[in-house]
């Protein structure tokens, strides 16, 4: 039997990291399973036999290759990881405004003074990443098809996630975004 691949995530549940990942196993239509229990003193962990991978941007990065989600150009290719990279800066700086105070520790132990971290988030990091990220999937196509190249990669995926997790986190900032009509009809096209 062919060797199957483990997601190592600390969270069933939540989509989190490892929702990155999922959505890549999901396209490709590849078996998995996840260990929720087994990541103390892991980050976060794909493993397949003996070949074990961390750090999530370079596992999307690696699956996108081995499942064929991948640009087809060498430019391409650069500007795609040059992309993944900032989706992923943007999700660390979503995380670590939950943890404004202490970085470890539950939100429920900072709710209060967290606040303000949140806030400058919501403020002006958001608009400043969902404009970079509009700006340049609008370069390719129009902005009305992936975001490099005439075909799914990684990078699309790795962009609906953290569309649709700024969606369920802060609705209301995106339901007044009205400066990324391409990325909404890019995460409305792609809802299922
Ligand atoms: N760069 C790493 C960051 C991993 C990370 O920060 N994981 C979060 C959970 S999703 C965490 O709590 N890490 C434990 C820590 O920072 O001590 C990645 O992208 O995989």
């Amino acid at each position: 039997m062919a060797e199957e691949w483990t997601l190592f995530y600390w969270a069933a549940k939540s989509a989190g990291r490892a929702e990155f990942v999922r959505l890549l196993f999901e396209e490709a239509g590849v078996k998995y399973k996840e260990d929720n229990e087994d990541t103390l003193g892991k980050f976060f962990q794909g493993k397949i036999g003996s070949f074990q991978l961390s750090q999530t941007p370079v596992i999307c990065r690696y699956l996108g290759k081995e499942f064929g989600l991948f640009p087809d150009k060498f430019e391409d290719e650069w500007h795609a990881e040059q992309f993944n990279l900032t989706l992923h800066d943007y999700i660390a700086e979503g995380r670590n405004s939950f943890h404004g105070i202490n970085l470890i520790a539950s939100y429920f132990t900072q709710e209060e003074e967290t606040k303000p971290y949140i806030e400058r988030f919501v403020k002006d990091r958001i608009p400043r990443y969902l404009k970079h990220f509009e700006q340049v999937l609008s370069l390719n196509n129009n902005g009305q098809g992936f975001v490099f190249g005439n075909k799914l990669t990684y990078v699309d995926l790795g962009l609906l996630h953290v569309l649709r997790a700024t969606e369920a986190q802060f609705p209301d900032t995106w339901k007044e975004a009205d400066y990324i009509p391409n990325l909404k009809a890019f995460q409305g096209k792609n809802r299922d």
